[in-house]
């Protein structure tokens, strides 16, 4: 009898174990992660659908030889419809970009406004060349009121001397004929997390999700110099309760397709006052260069809400968050990158990240490679400026054996549907196994078309009231 008592007991603390791996749902079907375990997926899959990438332009004459005379005029990447995905002065020959696009995005359109030359250029196209015409149109008179070196007409900010260009990421290229660059068309990244790292999760990738756009200010120099992060909390579907931070590095350049990425010295980056909410957000007491967006996602919600299908819904558009920070030098090439992490609100080091991504300084490092976690598990090097590593690094921290990640990026200019709680999101969305299998190459565009069946995926855009 007492034998029984015992079992009733260690069977109850398993079921109670089982139930706050999703303590909002009432179901207590165990997780399946329906076929989530049999995708195979290349080597390097980012399990994103971005393509990001940083190259240069070089400017040549009518004779195919390198030219010096669009030197200090601005030349535009746009999509092809002429909207504008990022401006830069032309330096030494040479305009240098990123870009953020969707992986099925080739055509880039470049356009010199002064000159009015337009050419469509691939990025599959290693040397890219903006040819110029024999005869030069003549350039009209331009003012540049602030003496930064960039025209009123092509500076965004006409009276301060700081700053000139206003990039958006991701990149808004758009393949109709809205008009994007001025703000009016807006895509956004959807980071979409499992939360139960180091042991594999359920694969529904809705435990959270977060919403959010970068806006980057440069200088007439092409130099990095401010910017501002907008967030809002998708879904709260979490087991436990997560805060999320974002931690900036130095982009020294790029490696094929990986970037190269230092640690920057301390309080390069800095918030702005009166920038965010300081009761949620703030400098990362544990790491340098990164800020705690909420400690907490149930703090960092007007109301609380799951958007999983169970537990309460709510309008995520309601709870906005944001900060403004500058950039102080040095950055190579003038330019960073930025990484969101995860972690648990009742203990810091339990830290997730995007697939690829070494953890932070706070992170608990004897976590990585236990469980279903196959992380590299070598000290790691931090010296900011001088150690140098490749993003996604290899062999991938975050990521199973098989490759498997516990987050995802996505980048959309709609309302990412979610899976339901507990529904594999190779069920919710018929066409990711393809997207994995193929390293992301076939349906790029596999979030915009979920299954009919409303029992397995959630509207969180019919929640959404205004915009
Ligand atoms: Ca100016
Ligand atoms: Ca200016
Ligand atoms: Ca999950």
């Amino acid at each position: 009898m007492k034998m029984k008592i015992y079992q009733f007991v260690l069977i109850s603390i398993f079921a109670g174990f089982l139930f706050t791996s999703c303590k909002k749902n009432v179901d207590p079907t165990p997780p399946s992660g329906n076929g989530f375990a049999s995708l195979q997926v290349p080597e390097g899959f980012t399990w994103s659908t971005l393509n990001k990438s940083h190259f240069k332009v070089q400017i040549v004459n009518a004779s195919g030889n390198p030219s010096s005379e669009l030197n200090g005029y601005p030349l535009d990447a746009t999509d092809l419809n002429g909207n504008l995905l990022q401006r830069v002065t032309v330096k030494e020959g040479k305009a240098s970009y990123y870009l953020e696009l969707n992986k099925s995005i080739n055509d880039v359109r470049f356009y010199a406004p002064t000159h009015e030359i337009a050419h469509v250029i691939g990025l599959d196209i290693q040397t890219k060349q903006f040819q110029l015409p024999a005869n030069l149109k003549s350039v009209k008179s331009y003012t540049d009121s602030d003496g930064d070196g960039v025209f009123d007409d092509f500076d965004d900010f006409p009276t301060n001397p700081a700053l000139a260009y206003k990039v958006y990421y991701p990149s808004p290229y758009n393949k109709s004929n809205l008009k994007s660059g001025d703000d009016s068309y807006e895509v956004w990244y959807y980071q979409m997390f499992e939360d139960l790292w180091p042991s594999k999760g359920d694969y529904d990738l809705n435990d959270l999700i977060i919403k959010l756009r970068m806006v980057t200010n440069f200088s007439g120099d092409n130099t990095w110099i401010s910017g501002t992060f907008d967030y809002y909390v998708w879904t709260n579907g979490a087991a436990i309760n997560l805060g999320c931070g974002m931690e900036f590095f130095n982009w020294v350049g790029n490696t094929g397709d990986k970037l190269n990425l230092q640690y920057l010295n301390a309080e390069q980056i800095t918030l702005v006052d009166g920038s965010y909410n300081s009761d949620l957000t703030m400098p990362d007491p544990q790491v340098n260069n990164a800020f705690i967006i909420f400690n907490s996602a149930d703090l960092a919600k007007g109301t609380d809400y799951w958007n999983t299908g169970t537990g309460q819904s709510a309008d995520p558009m309601a709870s906005h968050l944001s900060f403004d920070y500058n950039v102080a030098p040095p950055t190579q090439n003038g330019h960073m990158a930025a990484f969101m992490y995860l972690f648990y609100t009742d203990d810091r080091g339990h830290e997730v990240r995007p697939i690829g991504m070494p953890p932070t300084t706070a992170a608990t490092w004897s976590l990585l490679g236990s469980y279903s976690d196959a992380s590299p598990t070598a000290p790691w090097d931090y010296t900011p400026h001088v150690a140098e590593f490749l993003y996604p690094y290899d062999p991938p921290f975050y990521a199973t054996a098989n490759k498997h990640p516990w987050g995802i990026e996505i980048a959309f200019e709609g309302n990412l549907k979610v899976a339901f709680e507990k529904v594999s999101i190779i069920d919710a969305f018929p066409q990711f196994t393809d997207w994995a299998e193929s390293g992301g190459t076939e349906n790029t565009t596999w979030y915009e078309y979920p299954v009919a069946d409303p029992t397995k995926v959630f509207d969180v855009g019919a929640l959404i009231n205004t915009k």
